[in-house]
Order: C-alpha cells, then sequence, then structure tokens
C-alpha cells in the first residue's frame, strides 16, 4: 500500500506468509507440579487464525504468558507441529510486564480508549516502559520477517510498533486491528503521548478499527492532533496522506465462530445442564449477564437497573432471576479489586433488601466457566443482559444470541457496545446509565410476546451468522492487497466494498 505496495494477491500466486503479532500468543506455558505444560486459549481469534496460518505457514509472535524462562524456544517447539504454525516467544521481565501491561495499558489506554479518563494513571514511567517493550517485540519480529511477509498486529499493546519495525527498515506491509473503541478527540487528547501514538499509526499500511464510530474518532483525533494530514475518500473505507505516505483505514467488525457456538449448544451433555439449570429456578424467568470483571462492563449499572425493574413492577417479583456470572480479571489492579468489592457490596445489599422466602433476586458466580457450562448458561435463559458502558465489540452478545437454539429469547444492549452497530435491529438497545430505561428494557423483554421475540432473534442470528470471525479475517486480510486496491476509484469518491451492504454498519 502505499510505497509500500504489496503485488496483486490472486490465486495464481502462493500466498505471502501471514505472521501475527499479539501481546500474549495463542498458547500459556504454565508449570504445572513442576513440569512446564503449553495451554491452548480456545478463543474466537486463536480458532479464526488458525487455519489461515497453517495454509500459509504462519508464524504467531508474542509473549507466552511467563517471566524468568530462558528455554521458552525449545519449551513450545513441540506443540508447533500440533497446532501447524511457527510461534515465536517474547521474554518480558517482571518490570517490563508490569509496566507494559498492568501500567501503560491497562491503567492509562485501557481506561482512556473507553472515555473513562478520570481513571487514568498518567505515570510517565509507563510511557518509558510501554516503548522499552514495544521495541524488545520489534526486535524478535525483525529477526524473524521478510519484505515479502505480510505483518497483522493486534490491539492497543503494539500501537507503536510499526514506528520501530519501520525505523529498523521492515519494508513488509503492515496491518493493525484495534479490538478496543477509540475514543472522541476530546478524550484522546488528554493523553500525554498523542502525537507519537498517532504518528507511530501511520507508520501501518491498514489500519482496522471495529466500528465506524470509533474510525470516524480516530480520523477527527488526526486532524485535531496532526499537521499535514490529508483524509480522502468518503464512507465505507478511507485513504489517509500524510508526508508522502498512504494508509487505508476501515471498520472492521470482529465476529465469533457462529457454526460452533449453534452446534454446540444443542449438544446432549449441554442440553442435560440446560435442564438441571431450568430445575434449579423453578416457575422463574432467567436473566443473564455474563462479564469479565471490569468496569467497562457496567456491572454495578446493571445490577442496580434490575433493583429498579423489581420496584417499578413489584409483579416481577419471585417471577425473575438474574444470573450474573463475573468473569476473574486483572485483580492486581486496585480499580479491579475495589469493582469486586462494590459488585459483592450490591448483590448482598439488594438480594438483603428484596429477597424473599424461596427466591433471591440475583444469583451472583464469580469464576470462570467450562464452555459446555457457559453455553448451558446461554440457553437456559431467557434475556441476555449485555449493558456495558463502552465497548470494542462484546462477543458475549453475540454467543447469546448465536446459543438461542429456539429462537425467542431476547437481547438487551448497551447502545455503547460496538455490537449494537450490527444488532440494532433485532436486540433491545439502552443507555447503561439510565436505570429506568433499562428497567423498562428489562419489563418489555419479559412482556414480549413469542413471535417478535423470535423475530428480533433471527435477524440478530443471520447478522452474527454473516459476519463470522471468519469473515472478519478475510475482510481485514481482503482490505490489505494489492489487487483489492487497485479496484478502487481515485480518491475523493465513495469507496465501493464487497458486499457492501453487509460489510459495513450505517455510519
Ligand atoms: P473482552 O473485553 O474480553 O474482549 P468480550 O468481547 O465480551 O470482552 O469477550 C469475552 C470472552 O470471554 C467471550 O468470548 C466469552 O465467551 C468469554 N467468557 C465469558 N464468560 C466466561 C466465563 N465465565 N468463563 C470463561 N470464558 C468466558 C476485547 C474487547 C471486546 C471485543 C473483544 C474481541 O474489550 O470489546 O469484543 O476484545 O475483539
Amino acid at each position: 500500500m502505499g510505497t509500500r505496495m504489496m503485488k496483486p494477491d490472486n490465486t495464481s500466486m502462493p500466498h505471502k506468509r501471514l505472521v501475527i503479532v499479539s501481546n500474549r500468543l495463542p498458547v500459556s506455558l504454565v508449570q504445572q507440579a513442576g513440569k512446564w505444560q503449553v495451554v491452548s486459549s480456545a478463543g474466537g481469534l486463536v480458532t479464526a487464525m488458525g487455519p489461515v496460518l497453517r495454509n500459509r505457514g504462519g508464524l504467531w509472535i508474542g509473549w507466552p504468558g511467563t517471566i524468568g524462562q530462558p528455554n521458552l524456544n525449545r519449551l513450545l517447539l513441540p506443540v508447533q507441529s500440533t497446532i501447524g504454525y511457527s510461534l515465536l516467544p517474547v521474554n518480558l521481565t517482571q518490570a517490563e510486564h508490569d509496566g507494559f501491561y498492568y501500567g501503560f495499558s491497562n491503567e492509562i489506554i485501557w481506561p482512556l480508549f473507553h472515555s473513562l479518563q478520570s481513571l487514568c494513571n498518567y505515570d510517565p514511567g509507563y510511557w518509558s516502559t510501554y516503548q522499552t517493550v514495544n521495541r524488545n517485540y520489534a526486535d524478535v519480529v525483525v529477526k524473524a520477517v521478510g519484505a515479502e511477509d505480510n505483518i497483522w498486529i493486534h490491539d492497543y499493546h503494539l500501537m507503536i510498533l510499526g514506528r520501530y519495525l519501520r525505523e529498523a527498515s521492515v519494508a513488509s506491509t503492515l496491518g493493525f486491528f484495534l479490538h478496543i473503541p477509540f475514543p472522541p478527540p476530546d478524550i484522546f487528547q488528554k493523553l500525554p503521548w498523542r502525537e507519537n501514538i498517532l504518528k507511530s499509526l501511520m507508520e501501518f499500511d491498514l489500519l482496522g478499527f471495529q466500528t465506524a464510530r470509533y474510525k470516524r474518532n480516530f480520523l477527527n483525533s488526526l486532524r485535531m492532533l496532526v499537521k499535514d494530514v490529508e483524509i480522502l475518500g468518503k464512507g465505507l473505507v478511507n485513504r489517509i496522506r500524510l508526508n508522502g505516505k498512504e494508509v487505508l483505514v476501515g471498520n472492521f467488525p470482529i465476529g465469533i465462530d457462529y457454526k460452533s457456538f449453534a452446534a454446540g449448544a444443542v449438544a446432549p451433555e449441554v442440553e442435560t445442564r440446560v435442564r438441571e439449570l431450568r430445575a434449579a429456578f423453578p416457575d422463574c424467568r432467567l436473566i443473564l449477564g455474563v462479564d469479565r470483571l471490569d468496569y467497562t462492563k457496567g456491572i454495578p449499572y446493571k445490577l442496580q437497573a434490575f433493583r429498579r425493574a423489581l420496584i417499578r413492577y413489584p409483579e416481577l417479583r419471585k417471577k425473575v432471576t438474574l444470573l450474573q456470572i463475573v468473569v476473574p480479571s486483572r485483580e492486581d489492579i486496585p480499580q479491579y479489586y475495589q469493582l469486586k468489592a462494590e459488585i459483592e457490596q450490591l448483590v448482598g445489599e439488594i438480594n438483603g433488601e428484596l429477597a424473599e422466602p424461596g427466591w433471591a433476586p440475583i444469583h451472583y458466580m464469580f469464576r470462570s466457566v467450562r464452555r459446555t457450562e457457559l453455553l448451558a448458561y446461554y440457553r437456559a435463559a431467557d434475556v441476555g443482559l449485555v449493558t456495558p458502558l463502552e465497548d470494542g465489540m462484546n462477543l458475549v452478545a453475540k454467543e447469546f444470541c448465536a446459543s438461542s437454539d429456539s429462537r425467542d429469547t431476547v437481547l438487551i444492549l448497551s447502545e455503547f457496545a460496538g455490537a449494537a452497530a450490527q444488532l440494532r435491529g433485532g436486540a433491545l438497545l439502552v443507555n447503561p446509565y439510565d436505570l429506568d430505561g433499562v428497567a423498562d428494557a428489562i419489563h418489555t423483554a419479559l412482556e414480549m410476546n413469542p413471535e417478535e421475540r423470535r423475530s428480533r432473534m433471527r435477524k440478530q442470528q443471520r447478522a452474527i451468522r454473516e459476519q463470522d470471525i471468519f469473515w472478519w479475517v478475510d475482510a481485514f486480510l481482503k482490505a490489505g492487497t494489492a489487487s483489492f486496491l487497485q479496484d478502487f476509484p481515485m480518491m475523493g469518491e465513495a469507496l465501493p466494498m464487497p458486499e457492501a451492504d453487509t460489510w459495513w454498519e450505517g455510519a
């Protein structure tokens, strides 16, 4: 792209090797009973990248989840033949990991990019470690790649990696995808290192955001903070021109492995578990919340909105239970363990205030659950309640719909989740800060007639099925090929994309 444009990528040519770089490798090294074990991660991204990496003889670079182990390469060797692609570990010291991951990434970028700037801790030491660690990643990448490789870098941990790669004369095509939101310019500009980050992002050839809104926020920040930047193209995809270089920027909503959720949800062991769960809550409709422990997920607001629903609509008492699963996460950061305490206090308060013999309004679990169990919860529920204050996409919302076999369940979804752009035709959209509004949506969901429930769920399932995780990988990779770019009309026009009507959300 731009000056580093790739050769046309058509079927007569071999695919270029794909190199993925992310904070974590798709496997972790863990020590169990004195022995090192390689544990795979089963996330959608790993599932979707697997076939592409295998076909292209790919490579994944990242941190293997362990500190101070000198033989990382040797320990990772055996698993590579099983997964069918190569793994290259980045070694980090404890101090590097703490300043980079807990510090800069999760005490500055995470809250700021979720528009919660009052939670940021702008420690200059964190910035210095973030640069050091991005340089460490660059050192590993530089030694492993050639000019013909396509490199796809993931997420907010590695936003300045492109700069170090270019400084080391890496000429490969560099793509970057941001999994979290990009904030509006008046929030982004609070970041002391804002120009550095924006200019570093401009070292990539292709930038991907989850939604049109985040892409627009990014472009507006560029306009505001970077001199001489030109933004070309309207609507679906844009080109950014700066100092003679062109960068392509688009929005690619991440999906899930739809078929695997739909099929998994009707497996016999899940059916059995669904029956047990329903029997455990006799005569009660179930509202389900599944969230990682994180202040962006809006769990305290959700609990309060549920309390409002029980107060505004007393007929719901003893007829409905909120099953709230919270998955442990980042508990070393003060805001996270404070949040856990706040949630537990609220659950106690609400149950204390409203419980009646044989019925507690909230059933709360703080643990990670196995996939069979998760699917059973998705299926057993009548209503999914997903109310983040801000969320890049929110895969739980999509997984809940994909697992809804009977299709007559209702999703209540925050309008501030990226997923709202695709699911707005079917989900009941709410403002998570509006406690009465969410309470009313809970009531509406429970009152809705089965026909409407089914028709709404069908719409959501179609959207999630059509733009699944495989579609997402394909869409991003296609956007980075010269053959695709050559089809673009000249700048200034609205740029057509393949499958344009399903590809992009409305802006
Ligand atoms: P997350 O903030 O982690 O991801 P989310 O998209 O909801 O949020 O994904 C959570 C994942 O954890 C889901 O795939 C879910 O199945 C899994 N999970 C949920 N509950 C679990 C449980 N109890 N036990 C085990 N696993 C559980 C970030 C961004 C999101 C974006 C994704 C992908 O913050 O906005 O959607 O990346 O880009």
